[in-house]
This record gives C-alpha cells, sequence and structure tokens, in this order.
C-alpha cells in the first residue's frame, strides 16, 4: 500500500477522524497505523513516535511512499487540509470536492471556516465518541456564550449548504466537507447539544453513512480513557463530575 495514513486514538483525535472518514467515504486504499496518544509533552512517546518518522509533532499525517518529496523521502503531509486537498487532486476521478464550481468554492470556503475557527466548541467540547456526556453538555451550553455562538454559525451555515445543494449531505453527494464537520457532529451528539430538527436529521444521516459508522464503530471499541482528554470524568465508571 503506497498511502499511510497516521492517526491518533479514534474516539479522542477529530482531525485524524476528518482524514481517516474521508479514505473511508470513497474507498481509497491505504494503511491506517495508530500513534497512542500518552500525552503531548515533548518526552511523550507520541511525540517522540511521531518526529521519529519526520511530522510536525501533530496526527495525522498521511505519507505516500510513491512519491519523492525532493530530499529522496517519501512525500508526507502532515495538516488534515492539505491531506484532503492531496486526496482530491490524486484521485481526481472521485467527487472528493463538489463538481460545481459555485458549490466547490463554498464547500472550501466552509472546511477553511472550521480549520481556523470554532474554537470555543473545539475547547470546551472536546471530541469523545462513545460516552454520554449530556450532564456536562448542559452546563458547558448554559456557562459559555461563545460555545452557542459557535453552534449557532455552524447550524446557519449547514441549513444554508443544504438549502443551495439540495441535499442529502451539505454539498449534495458525501463530499470532503461532510468528512470535515464529521466532529463536530460527534460533539453535538456525545454532548447533546440543542440543535434543530434540521441539524439532528443531517446528523442522523453522516451516523448511518458507512464511513462513520466504521469509524465511531472502530473508536468505541478500541477507546482506551485517556483523562487528559477528559476534564469531565476521572475514569469510564465515573459519568460526568464536572
Ligand atoms: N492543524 C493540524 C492540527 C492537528 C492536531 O492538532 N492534531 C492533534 C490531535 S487531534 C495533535 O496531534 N495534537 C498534538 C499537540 O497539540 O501537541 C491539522 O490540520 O492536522
Amino acid at each position: 500500500m503506497t498511502l499511510k495514513l497516521y492517526i491518533g486514538n479514534p474516539n479522542y483525535s477529530s482531525w485524524s477522524m476528518r482524514a481517516g472518514v474521508l479514505l473511508r467515504a470513497f474507498g481509497i486504499a491505504h494503511d491506517e497505523i495508530l500513534i497512542r496518544i500518552d500525552g503531548f509533552d515533548a518526552n511523550s512517546t507520541f511525540k517522540t513516535e511521531v518526529n521519529q518518522i519526520g511530522a510536525t509533532g501533530t496526527v495525522p499525517f498521511l505519507i505516500d511512499t510513491s512519491v519523492q518529496d525532493g530530499h529522496d523521502q517519501s512525500l508526507i503531509i502532515t495538516d488534515t487540509l492539505s491531506i484532503v486537498e492531496y486526496i482530491a487532486e490524486t484521485f481526481a476521478d472521485h467527487a472528493i470536492w463538489p463538481k460545481d464550481r459555485a458549490m466547490r468554492a463554498k464547500a472550501r470556503n466552509l472546511c477553511a471556516e472550521m480549520h481556523s475557527g470554532f474554537g470555543a466548541l473545539r475547547q470546551h467540547c472536546m471530541m469523545n465518541i462513545g460516552p454520554d456526556l449530556s450532564r456536562a453538555g448542559a452546563l458547558i451550553w448554559r456557562d459559555h456564550a461563545a460555545v452557542r455562538r459557535d453552534v449557532a454559525r455552524i447550524e446557519t451555515a449547514w441549513a444554508d449548504m443544504l438549502a443551495l445543494s439540495g441535499g442529502p449531505y451539505l454539498a449534495g453527494d458525501f463530499s470532503a466537507l461532510d468528512a470535515y464537520f464529521a466532529p463536530v457532529v460527534m460533539r453535538l451528539k456525545y454532548y447533546s447539544l440543542p440543535v434543530t430538527g434540521e441539524s439532528q436529521t443531517y446528523m442522523n444521516r453522516i451516523f448511518k453513512h458507512p464511513a462513520i459508522e466504521d469509524w465511531v464503530g472502530g473508536a468505541v471499541t478500541s477507546a482506551e480513557f485517556l483523562d487528559f482528554e477528559e476534564p469531565f470524568r476521572l475514569s469510564t465508571d465515573d459519568p460526568e463530575p464536572v
């Protein structure tokens, strides 16, 4: 296999999920290599392994062993949005971005907004696939106006895309945009944040997509409890001591 996707723990690593879901959704053959997250300190095993392979300290990263990078080494791509673009360019026969130019521009725009934005939602509702975090979610929703603003903006953007494309996914057929928002869907669902009926319908559809089912199934079965990833629980036995 020439494509190797290095990922973090699938229940926690939202960026890994984007790339992993995209490759699954389009049936793109690849090896997936887990780098267990044991912390993000400079001397953590995680950082040591990532740096040894030549990446830049974060997951996911993609290595294409069939392409040299100019230093006689396999090409390595260390940013999720760049991974999406590389996959879209390499597998141009797949509609990884929408075929329509305006729709494609809007999809890219929204992915970029996701890539650099929604900081409050990301900070307070760290992705955690599996547990029921509704009690924590209710308190976060009550106490953090910025989280409510992030969710409102996401719902407006989703409604706009679904109205323009006609669905069933954000830009029509399943695209990079849906892969990009999959971790947001996970956050909204597992923290039980209040959303409109239209958003809920979209979220249900996402959960039924085979690529998401595959990722979520793997995330749940392989989940190991890491306390620094879960400010709400002391262990898997604890509900949510917020
Ligand atoms: N901008 C990067 C962000 C990737 C990222 O932050 N990944 C997390 C795991 S989900 C990570 O590796 N964090 C390590 C750290 O923050 O030191 C991307 O698009 O891939």
